[in-house]
This record gives structure tokens, C-alpha cells and sequence, in this order.
């Protein structure tokens, strides 16, 4: 998988629809849930991965696939972030640190943490409206990315934008580009009741 992160990418997120899938079906367990007891909160798992430009033949364009996507709306949803970019592009303090995460953290390549060295930082998924920060440190190389996941509660419906804030981009300050593109380092997350 970690050779074809495209493929991967694409089988994981059928594996989130499926399971969605199955808890709507419920395995025949409908009938109690619906006359004793609310209905389960769904566990909804997504996963995003970050491209080098080099990967997909812009170089110095990285981009977040998918950029645009839609979510559950008011339901805690677990992302995973995989990415791929080893080079680093350094943020102002506040975006070296997890804020709008359940508990305030996150998990990164397998330890908890709730901040990253703003110099480690190679980029962010920011949703500026709901105080969510999460910074991705550099993987290790191109070949080992590092994995970022965080759980957060979604609002309700509504559309909001997610922006990177590490100067990933072109340009003299770094904000040119892909920082600037929707489709690359800011896009579109849709809450969705359907
Ligand atoms: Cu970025």
C-alpha cells in the first residue's frame, strides 16, 4: 500500500463506506435498537493522504487527496492522515500545536502528542471555524510517511474550508500555488446529515 498511496487511499475509504453500510443495515439488530434505545452514535473513519508535487509530476505543488469531501455531520469522526512530504515548511506557534481534537490530541506514527516542533511542522489540516489545528511533522523520507490520526466532532451541516498553514506553496513567503489552490493545500469539507 505504502508504494501506491492512490490505491490505497481508494480501498480505505471503500472500507469506511462499508462499514457505515453495515451499521445502517444493522446485522438485524434493528427492531431493538429502534424501540428501547437511541440509535449508536456511528463510528466514522476517513482517511486523507499527502502527495509530494514530485509524486504527482508538479513538483512543488503537495496536495491533500481528497481536498474536497464530505463528512457526517454532528458525529465524531476519526481522520488518519498519511503523508508522504519529508520536507519541512516551519509555522508560526500556534499551528505547531492540536487544538479542536478530542482530548486535545492526536496520534502521530503511534505516540500521543498535542504539539509538534514548529520547525518538524510539513503542514496543517486547519479548519480555522471549528478551531481544529492538526500539523503533520515530515516523514521520515518519501518511502516512510508519517501517520497522523485525530478524532473530532463534527458540526452540523453546513460547508467549511480547510486551509494548510505551513508555507508548503511557491512564491518569495511560500503562500503561492498550491496554499492558494483549492484541490492541493485548501478545499472544501461538506457536513452532511445523508
Ligand atoms: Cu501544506
Amino acid at each position: 500500500m505504502r508504494n501506491m498511496p492512490r490505491i490505497g487511499k481508494m480501498a480505505l475509504t471503500a472500507v469506511g463506506v462499508l462499514s457505515l453500510a453495515a451499521l445502517a443495515s444493522g446485522c438485524g439488530q434493528q427492531t431493538a435498537a429502534g424501540t428501547a434505545h437511541a440509535a449508536p452514535p456511528v463510528k466514522y473513519h476517513f482517511y486523507e493522504t499527502v502527495l509530494t508535487g514530485g509524486m504527482i509530476g508538479k513538483p512543488g505543488w503537495p496536495e491533500f487527496m481528497p481536498a474536497d469531501f464530505t463528512l457526517p455531520a454532528n458525529a465524531d469522526v476519526t481522520m488518519t492522515i498519511t503523508s508522504f512530504d519529508d520536507g519541512a515548511a516551519a509555522v508560526p506557534a500556534q499551528y505547531g500545536k492540536i487544538t479542536g481534537t478530542t482530548g486535545g490530541d492526536a496520534t502521530i506514527d503511534g505516540q500521543s502528542a498535542t504539539q509538534v516542533a514548529v520547525a518538524q511542522v510539513a503542514h496543517t489540516f486547519t479548519i480555522s471555524a471549528l478551531n481544529l489545528n492538526v500539523p503533520i511533522p515530515v516523514a521520515k523520507s518519501a518511502q516512510q510517511p508519517t501517520v497522523v490520526t485525530f478524532t473530532f466532532h463534527t458540526p452540523k451541516s453546513g460547508v467549511d474550508t480547510w486551509q494548510c498553514y505551513a508555507p508548503c506553496g511557491s512564491g518569495s513567503d511560500g503562500w503561492e500555488g498550491a496554499m492558494a489552490t483549492d484541490g492541493y493545500m485548501t478545499g472544501k469539507v461538506t457536513f452532511s446529515n445523508n
